[in-house]
C-alpha cells in the first residue's frame, strides 16, 4: 500500500474527510458540443459521443483538470477520476468498449497532475485521488431474473470489464478506488472480485469505499435492504462503506443511522436534493450545507461530499462545516456471521438456531432429482417456498447427479430463486462436491450466502485455493471433517482435523474465525460405515454406534477449543438405516438435535417440515 493510502486510512478517524461533488454537473457548464467531445479521433464516430463525459479525458484534458482544481481549491481532499462510465460495458454503448483502460489510466493521471500541483502548492495539505468505478449500465440480478437471453452478459464479463478499468486507475496513480451508485450488490461483488485481482497484477494495494445507491423504499434497485446489502460487500474491508446519489441529504438520515453500528468509515454524498421536472438538482450550497451538517453534528459520518448538482460551491460550504466536528468514531468488529439473502440474517445462538432446508438436493430428494430433470423449475422453486414457509432460515441447493450438467443446473436455479422475492429472502447454501458448480452458484448470489463445503480431503493446497476463492467471493464456509487419510469418524480425528482447518482459514487464508461453519460429519448410527482405515465391518459397527455421540461431543470440543466458529451437520443422515420408519427417524432427529444445539450447535440442515418436539416423544421411543 501506498504511504498516502495508509495515511488515508488514519485520517478517517481523525478528521471529517472532504470528497469533491458532481463531475457531470460541472462538465455541462462548459457547453461542449459534439466535436469537442470527438477530439481530433474519433471524428468519423458513427455514433454521437455527446454526453459520454469519460471521453473528455482524452479529447478536453483541459475541462477535467480545471474541474478538479476548482473542488481541490473549494477544501475538497479526496477527488475522484472522471472514469465513472469507464468499463467496456458502459462504453459499448459508444462503440468504445475497446477505450475502457486508456480512458481510465488517463482519467486517473488527471486526477493525479492535479492533486499533485495544489499539494505542491500548498504544502502541508494532503489530498488523495479516488478512482471512480461506476455500476455499469447493466445489473446482473436483474437481467437473470427476467430471465434474459443475453449471454454475452454475466459475471465474468462484468469482472473481466471492472478489471480493465480498476487496473488502468491503479497504474494512473490512485490512492483508493470508490466503487459507487451501487445499485444491484451482485454487481458490486463483481467490482470486489476484480478489484482483488487488479491488486494482485499491480502488486499495489488500495483501500476501497463501498457506496450504495438506495430507492425511496431504503431497498437497492434490486430488492436488498441496506442491512443485507452491508453484509454482502463486507468482505471487502472498506475504509469506508455510505451511501451516494439517491434522494437529497434529509432523506439519507435514517440510512446513515442504520450505518452507524458497522466496523467501517461512514461516507455520504449526497444528490443537491431530488430531481426536479427538468432532471436538475435544485439545492443550492445554502439549502444543502445545514442538512449535511447535521450529519456531523450528529456524529455519523467520516467522509462527505457531493453527487450529481453539486459544485465547488457547495464542497466549500461542507468543508467549512466538516472543519467544525469530530469524525464518527469507528466502532469494533461484532464478530457476529451475517448472511444475506434480500434481508439479512445474524447467526448468533443468543438469536436463534438456524434451520436450513435440505430439500432443494437432487441427490437427497426423489421429488426435486425428477422435477430438475424435468425441468419443472417453478415447481421445484415451490419446494425453496415450502420450506421457508416451515421455517427453512436458509436453502441448501444440491444438484450433484451424474446425469446432470451440475454447474449448469446450479446457475439455472440459483438464478430462478433469486428472482422470487419471498424466496429470495433467504440466504442460500451452495451445496456440491463440484468446485466448479459452486462457483457457479456464487457468481449468481445476490445476497452472502454459505459454500457447502470445503475440507482437506485433496490437501493442503487444494483446501487454501478455495478458501481464497470462498473469501474474495464474500461467502460464509462449511468445511467437512475430512482430510487426505478420509473422513473423520472419531472424536479425534473429528477435532484434530478441524483444528488444523481452523488454523489454515485463520492464518492463511484471511478467512474470519466467525465466518467458518465445521461439520464434523452426522452419521448413519446402526449401519456400517467404512471408515477406509482397514478395521473390519464388527469394528465398524462399533465405531457406528459411537459415532453419534462422538459427534455430540466434536461440537462442544469445537465450541469451546476453535473461537468463533460455527458448528453444522446433516441431520437426517444420522437414521438412514431406518427410512422404513418415519416416525422413528423423526424422533431420532429431534433427540439428537436437542442434544446438539445444547452443546452449542448453530445450525442443521433438516427437513424443516418433521421438526417433533422432544417432550411429544414416548418415553421409551425416546429412550
Ligand atoms: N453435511 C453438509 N452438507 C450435506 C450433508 C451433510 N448436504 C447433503 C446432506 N448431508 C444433507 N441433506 C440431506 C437431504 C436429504 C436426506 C438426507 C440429507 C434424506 N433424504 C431421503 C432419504 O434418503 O431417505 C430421501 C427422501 C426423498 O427422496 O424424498 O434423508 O451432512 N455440510
Amino acid at each position: 500500500m501506498k504511504d498516502a493510502s495508509a495515511r488515508l486510512v488514519a485520517s478517517v478517524k481523525e478528521r471529517i474527510i472532504v470528497l469533491d461533488g458532481a463531475m457531470g454537473t460541472m462538465i455541462q457548464d462548459y457547453a461542449l458540443t459534439e466535436s469537442d467531445f470527438r477530439g481530433q479521433e474519433w471524428t468519423d464516430s458513427p455514433v454521437n459521443l455527446k454526453g459520454c463525459n469519460d471521453i473528455l479525458c482524452v479529447t478536453r484534458p483541459d475541462v477535467i483538470s480545471e474541474i478538479h482544481t476548482a473542488y481541490l481549491d473549494a477544501g475538497a481532499r479526496i477527488i475522484e477520476t472522471n472514469s465513472f462510465n469507464s468499463n467496456a460495458i458502459s462504453l459499448s454503448e459508444y462503440g468504445l468498449q475497446g477505450e475502457a483502460a486508456r480512458i481510465s489510466l488517463a482519467a486517473a493521471r488527471l486526477a493525479r497532475d492535479a492533486a499533485d500541483r495544489f499539494m505542491q502548492q500548498n504544502p502541508g495539505q494532503e489530498v488523495w485521488v479516488a478512482g471512480s468505478v461506476g455500476p455499469t449500465s447493466k445489473s446482473l440480478s436483474m437481467a437473470q431474473s427476467i430471465g434474459d437471453a443475453d449471454t454475452d452478459f454475466d459475471w465474468d464479463v462484468l469482472a473481466a470489464a471492472y478489471f480493465d478499468q480498476m487496473k488502468a486507475l491503479i497504474e494512473g496513480g490512485v490512492d483508493l478506488l470508490v466503487i459507487e451508485t451501487i445499485f444491484d450488490a451482485l454487481n458490486a461483488k463483481a467490482a470486489i472480485f476484480a478489484s482483488r485481482r487488479a491488486m494482485e497484477a499491480t502488486g499495489v494495494r488500495v483501500p476501497l469505499i463501498i457506496s450504495v445507491t438506495l430507492t425511496e423504499s431504503g431497498r437497492t434497485l434490486s430488492g436488498q435492504t441496506l442491512e443485507a446489502f452491508v453484509a454482502t460487500v463486507a468482505h471487502a474491508d472498506p475504509i469506508a462503506l455510505g451511501l451516494n446519489c439517491g434522494f437529497g441529504a434529509e432523506g439519507m438520515m435514517p440510512y446513515l443511522e442504520s450505518l452507524s453500528r458497522y466496523p467501517f468509515a461512514v461516507s455520504v454524498y449526497p444528490n443537491a436534493g431530488l430531481p426536479n421536472e427538468m432532471g436538475l438538482y435544485d439545492e443550492t450550497p445554502q439549502v444543502m450545507a445545514p442538512k449535511v451538517r447535521r450529519m456531523m453534528e450528529r456524529g455519523l459520518v467520516n467522509i462527505v461530499g457531493g453527487c450529481c448538482g453539486t459544485t465547488p460551491d457547495h464542497i466549500r460550504e461542507f468543508a467549512r462545516a466538516a472543519a467544525s466536528y469530530r469524525p464518527r468514531p469507528i466502532p469494533h468488529d461484532g464478530g457476529v456471521m451475517t448472511l444475506a439473502g434480500l434481508e439479512p440474517l445474524e447467526v448468533s445462538r443468543e438469536r436463534n438456531f438456524l434451520n436450513v432446508g435440505e430439500r432443494c438436493n437432487v441427490a437427497g430428494s426423489r421429488k426435486f432429482l425428477r422435477l430438475i430433470k424435468e425441468g419443472s423449475i417453478q415447481e421445484a422453486v415451490d419446494i425453496a417456498r415450502s420450506q421457508v414457509g416451515k421455517g427453512a432460515q436458509v436453502i441448501d441447493v444440491n444438484m450433484d447427479d451424474g446425469m446432470l450438467d451440475t454447474p449448469q443446473e446450479m446457475a439455472r436455479f440459483i438464478s430462478r430463486l433469486g428472482a422470487e422475492p419471498d424466496v429470495a429472502r433467504v440466504p442460500v447454501m451452495v451445496d456440491s462436491s463440484s468446485w466448479e458448480a459452486i462457483m457457479s452458484g456464487l457468481k449468481r448470489i445476490q445476497g452472502r450466502p454459505v459454500v457447502n463445503s470445503i475440507s482437506l480431503k485433496e490437501g493442503e493446497e487444494a483446501f487454501l485455493a478455495h478458501a481464497r476463492d470462498v473469501r474474495d467471493m464474500g461467502a460464509a464456509v462449511v468445511v467437512m471433517a475430512f482430510d487426505e487419510n478420509g473422513q473423520a469418524v472419531t472424536f479425534r480425528r473429528r477435532t484434530e482435523v478441524c483444528a488444523r482447518a481452523y488454523r489454515l482459514l485463520v492464518d492463511k487464508a484471511g478467512i474470519r474465525p466467525h465466518d467458518i461453519i465445521f461439520d464434523p460429519n452426522v452419521l448413519a448410527v446402526g449401519a456400517v460405515v467404512d471408515s477406509g482405515d482397514g478395521s473390519t465391518d464388527a469394528d465398524e459397527l462399533m465405531q457406528s454406534r459411537r459415532s453419534a455421540l462422538d459427534f455430540l461431543r466434536a461440537v462442544e470440543w469445537i465450541k469451546t477449543n476453535l473461537p468463533g466458529a460455527k458448528v453444522s451437520g446433516g441431520i437426517s443422515n444420522l437414521s438412514y438405516a431406518f427410512r422404513a420408519n418415519k416416525y422413528v427417524r423423526k424422533a431420532m432427529h429431534s433427540i439428537f438435535l436437542h442434544h446438539a444445539i445444547r452443546l452449542g450447535m448453530d445450525m442443521a440442515i433438516v427437513n424443516a417440515a418433521e421438526a417433533i418436539p422432544v417432550d411429544d416423544i414416548p418415553a421409551p421411543l425416546r429412550e
